[in-house]
């Protein structure tokens, strides 16, 4: 599911990874950020998933999400193979412990090696997408004023709520 010209890596370890994580490739869309979408595990294929991420600086790619369950190793492998910045998706999907297992496997990095972990299964998936963004408009001013305005949508939706609410 490659797009043109993609900002954005983001990678799985399973296609069963796909109902949580299609959220980041919606929050993306929603910003008009192109990304790459691809199957690859830290444990089944090793080596495509460092070919992946080595490839990754020359094709354009600013930002890597890594989303993964159980012994969720993906995003730690992958930060350990490069210096973009890289957000890790714990999932629920195929653990007997909801997630859990994969969000400590995820967030507990060792100094040095970060992985920018947020919440685990749907809600994380599309906070990665917005949390790409927000790193990328650091230095794309368009970015920025679109995300000033996403965010202004969410306030006046809020605000449209309770002025029904009170009706
Ligand atoms: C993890 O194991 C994957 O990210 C997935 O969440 C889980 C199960 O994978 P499958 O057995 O469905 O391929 O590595």
């Amino acid at each position: 599911m490659s797009e043109k010209n993609p900002r954005v890596l983001i990678l799985m370890g399973s296609d069963s990874d796909w109902t949580e994580m299609s959220g980041a490739r919606d929050a993306l869309a929603e910003l008009g950020i192109a990304c790459d979408v691809r199957v690859s595990s830290a444990h089944r294929t090793p080596e495509r998933t460092h070919k992946l991420v080595h490839e990754a600086p020359g094709r354009g790619i600013e930002v890597i999400i890594c989303g993964a369950g159980a012994a969720a190793h993906l995003a730690g492998v992958v930060a350990a193979s490069t210096i973009l910045p890289v957000i890790g998706v714990p999932l629920a999907g195929g653990s007997t412990l909801s997630g859990m297992d994969a969000l400590l496997a995820t967030a507990q990095m060792p100094g040095g090696v970060p992985v920018a972990t947020v919440a685990i299964g749907k809600a994380g998936a599309k906070n990665a997408g917005y949390l790409a963004a927000r790193i990328m408009a650091l230095h794309d001013k368009e970015l920025a004023r679109r995300l000033e305005d996403f965010v202004a949508g969410m306030a006046a939706a809020v605000e449209e709520k309770d002025r029904k609410l009170q009706e």
